[in-house]
């Protein structure tokens, strides 16, 4: 009963310890997200920054849009595992994934509509050191496809910002800048072999049903991409990219 007393003031002083440390660690997170002009809605995505580049700190450059939408590098990396030969990006952003696709690939056709976009995902694959390995153009990639050779398609596109996770399913109707099955069949002029990156609520049924746009269907493997153990996406493969050898032309 004695030591009582004690006891509880050495917890309380501990909590109380504990609670000033995270008020520190919190006043001093946003005062790194002030310097670097961060706004409140990329903050929580600047938190994430070594999973998203592992290079950050080495100059890596993004805007808002860019924080958002980048595809953490390590599924990046296993996007670039199964590509091969010359792989159209018909969304690169600020780069993430043109850059892996360009360590493991031949070479990149990196497309985005924003100039701006385009001046940042080239700064970044400098910091990869891979620029040679990519064609940037600043366009637009459903007009521009029907001109395009490859062997592997990548699709990225915008899932209408951070609010997607709103949606119980995701159905693909809501993917910009044309529904999921536009997309996917303008890519298919290109090649059947195709890569999608996807809301992790996206609607399963209708991404399988893309595979019987083709005749005979396309071969189709769906994957859920994880970082530290949270479920940040789902990559859809078809074609030679979801089963057999990629046949390189
Ligand atoms: P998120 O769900 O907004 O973040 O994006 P987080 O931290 O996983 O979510 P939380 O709110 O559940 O804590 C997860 C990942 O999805 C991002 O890192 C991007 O790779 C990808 N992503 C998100 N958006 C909004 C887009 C998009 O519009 N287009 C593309 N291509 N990818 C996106
Ligand atoms: N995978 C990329 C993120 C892509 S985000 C990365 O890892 O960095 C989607 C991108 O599509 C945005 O940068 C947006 O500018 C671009 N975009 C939107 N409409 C487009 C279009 N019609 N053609 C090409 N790019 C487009």
């Amino acid at each position: 009963m004695k030591t009582e007393v004690p006891i509880q003031r050495k917890i309380r002083r501990s909590k109380r310890r504990r609670k000033l440390a995270k008020r520190q660690v919190k006043v001093r997170v946003k005062k790194r997200v002030k310097e670097e002009g961060v706004s409140p809605l990329v903050e929580k995505y600047w938190l994430q920054r070594y999973d998203l580049f592992s290079k950050y700190d080495e100059g890596i450059k993004l805007d808002e849009e860019g924080w958002f939408s980048v595809t953490p590098e390590e599924i990046a990396v296993r996007h670039a595992q199964r590509g091969g030969g010359v792989v159209v990006d018909g969304f690169a952003g600020v780069g993430g994934n043109a850059i892996q696709f360009a360590k493991m690939c031949y070479h990149v056709v990196a497309i985005d509509i924003d100039p701006q976009k385009v001046e940042m995902a080239f700064n970044n694959a400098k910091i990869y050191g891979v620029e040679d390995y990519v064609d940037f153009i600043v366009g637009d990639f459903i007009q521009l496809a029907p001109s395009l050779k490859g062997d592997v398609v990548f699709l990225s596109p915008p899932w209408g910002g951070p609010s997607y996770k709103a949606m119980k399913n995701f159905t693909l109707d809501l993917l910009k800048p044309k529904d999921g099955y536009s997309l996917f069949q303008i890519a298919q002029t290109i090649t059947p072999n195709i890569i999608m990156f996807l809301p992790r609520n996206v609607d399963l049924h209708q991404v399988e049903e893309l595979s019987w746009l083709s005749s005979p269907p396309l071969c189709v493997e769906i994957e859920k991409n994880y970082v530290n153990n949270y479920l940040k996406g789902i990559t859809v493969y078809f074609g030679d990219a979801a089963c057999g050898q990629l046949e390189l032309s």
